[in-house]
């Protein structure tokens, strides 16, 4: 069993002992990064593991930021899992190695993702426009849920609601909360998120989706959505490009369909293939899933903790009056906002590994050799929850992120790891960033959330590349008969 483990290993590296066959997996559990988090305080910030087939280096605290900086470069790579060869026919940029036509498509990613969002202040105050008109229709629907049924589960309107938010920016359109094809196509988060989480079984025992098995009806589940994701997004980059006229762009799709079509012109690249279906898949699938699961847990922890929802609005009252709706602008006037959010990232760590990444070349970190074609795990919630940073990690506290003087404290906040760094690192930060700001500033300015007092709320939640909590049930009302929002 010895020689079984050191065989895939990686020599002088620590690490926990291996089964044969499946090695570390079942140790791993629902928690795998708590496991890496446990097994790195054991064996260091940089130990393996085995995963099945699959020889794993986990990066723990101190190890990620030179790993993914200073050698950014050699740990840029993806494995060739099973599982992302799936996600947009295994074209998709995120799950994707790299290449040199891989960083063109980046950079074009990125700057059409801040020409819809955060790119100036005209593309801000559209993008807020779109915030405000789904928070308008969400909080509808949540007061006449809450007239009809007094407890409901607010967890599929916030995704409808998310998701009509990019919708608006990359489609040019909205769908209506009984829309059953779009409740379809982004419903199924949860299957996507539990395969493609680090950690996941098929990736590194592939030889489970040929039998019956639980694992193989889990990948039969994945393979479908990521086909019914395709062809709704295939769908509409068709219609985009029957109807487009480059001097009027209409929307995210439109941009990205002139950008490509200009580079494979000017530089001849990428023969032909079609990348717009394939990244608009990655922006409006990253964004939905991510920012609904961010909204879930915003609003367990409102419900959770009503005495941090009442202090919200005390700030958001102090400087949005009853005349008007709060606005990006008002953002440096909300340290405490700020700090809730900095604080629901940090504490629920909701992405506690990043996408796997591997090892593009033979390298080294921390004075450990570490050879080409590596799986590489990032333990982000290690460092989010690291004892020596932050003082009682697990309670939740957005004072931490203020200053005796109440100011945001811009260094600590920077040191809150969820959208990874580096090459790899997320392109939707500021966009994600500035929606989840209205939302909860408009949540706090609107309404008071509550809970049933006879149940009990958790903290839990299922395991994937996302964290998702648990379903739960909550009552909405306005905090005024006559609100803005009818107007
Ligand atoms: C999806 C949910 C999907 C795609 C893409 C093509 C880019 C959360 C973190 C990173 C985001 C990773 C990306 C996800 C792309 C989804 C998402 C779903 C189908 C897809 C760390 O998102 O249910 O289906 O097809």
């Amino acid at each position: 069993w010895l020689w079984l483990r050191r065989r895939g290993a990686t020599p002088g590296l620590p690490g926990p002992f291996a089964w044969p066959v499946i090695g570390n997996a079942a140790q791993l559990g629902n928690t795998p990064h708590l496991y890496c988090t446990r097994m790195a305080r054991k064996y260091g910030n940089v130990f393996q593991m085995q995963l099945g087939s699959r020889t794993v280096v986990v990066l723990n605290g101190d190890a990620i930021r030179p790993a993914l900086i200073k050698q950014g470069l050699d740990f840029a790579g993806r494995p060739d899992f099973t599982s992302f060869q799936f996600i947009s026919d295994g074209q998709s940029m995120a799950f994707g190695t790299v290449s040199d036509s891989w960083k063109t498509h980046r950079k074009l990613a990125q700057s059409t993702v801040r020409m819809f969002s955060t790119g100036n202040p005209q593309t801000k105050r559209t993008f807020e426009q779109h915030v405000l008109a789904e928070f308008r229709e969400l909080l509808r629907r949540f007061v006449e849920k809450t007239r009809a049924e007094r407890y409901f589960q607010p967890g599929t309107d916030l995704v409808v609601s998310t998701a009509n938010v990019m919708s608006a920016i990359c489609f040019g359109r909205r769908y209506t909360y009984e829309d059953a094809e779009f409740r379809e196509v982004v419903g199924r988060n949860d299957k996507f998120t539990k395969t493609v989480g680090a950690g996941s079984i098929v990736d590194v025992m592939p030889w489970l989706q040929y039998f019956p098995n639980p694992i193989k009806t889990i990948f039969e589940d994945f393979k479908n959505l990521n086909r019914d994701f395709g062809v709704f997004i295939r769908d509409k980059v068709i219609e985009h490009r029957k109807s487009i006229e480059s001097s009027a762009i209409r929307d995210m799709t439109d941009a990205f369909i002139v950008a490509l079509d200009q580079i494979t012109e000017t530089a001849g690249l990428s023969s032909g293939k079609d990348y717009v279906t394939p990244t608009m898949g990655d922006i409006f699938g990253a964004s939905q899933d991510t920012l609904s699961t961010a909204l879930q847990w915003i609003i367990l922890i409102l419900v959770k903790y009503p005495e941090i929802q009442t202090r919200l609005q005390l700030e958001v009252d102090r400087v949005v009056d009853r005349s008007r709706l709060p606005s990006i602008e008002d953002q440096a006037e909300l340290p405490y906002v700020m700090a809730f959010l900095y604080e629901v990232m940090r504490f629920t760590s909701f992405v506690p590994l990043t996408i796997p990444h591997s090892t593009v070349t033979d390298t080294s970190i921390m004075g450990y050799a570490i050879p080409k074609n590596t799986v590489i795990f990032i333990n982000q919630w290690s460092i989010n929850h690291d004892p020596a940073m932050w003082s009682n990690p697990e309670t939740f506290d957005p004072e931490r992120f203020l200053d005796p003087q109440g100011a945001l404290n811009k260094d600590l906040a920077a040191n809150v790891l969820i959208f990874s760094l580096g090459r790899r690192r997320c392109i939707g930060e500021q966009l994600s960033k500035l929606q989840l700001f209205l939302f909860t500033a408009l949540l706090a300015h609107q309404c008071r959330i509550t809970t049933d007092p006879a149940k009990m709320l958790t903290l839990d939640y299922k395991y994937g590349l996302t964290l998702k909590p648990h379903d739960y049930a909550i009552a909405v009302s306005l905090r005024e008969d006559m609100t803005l929002l009818d107007a």
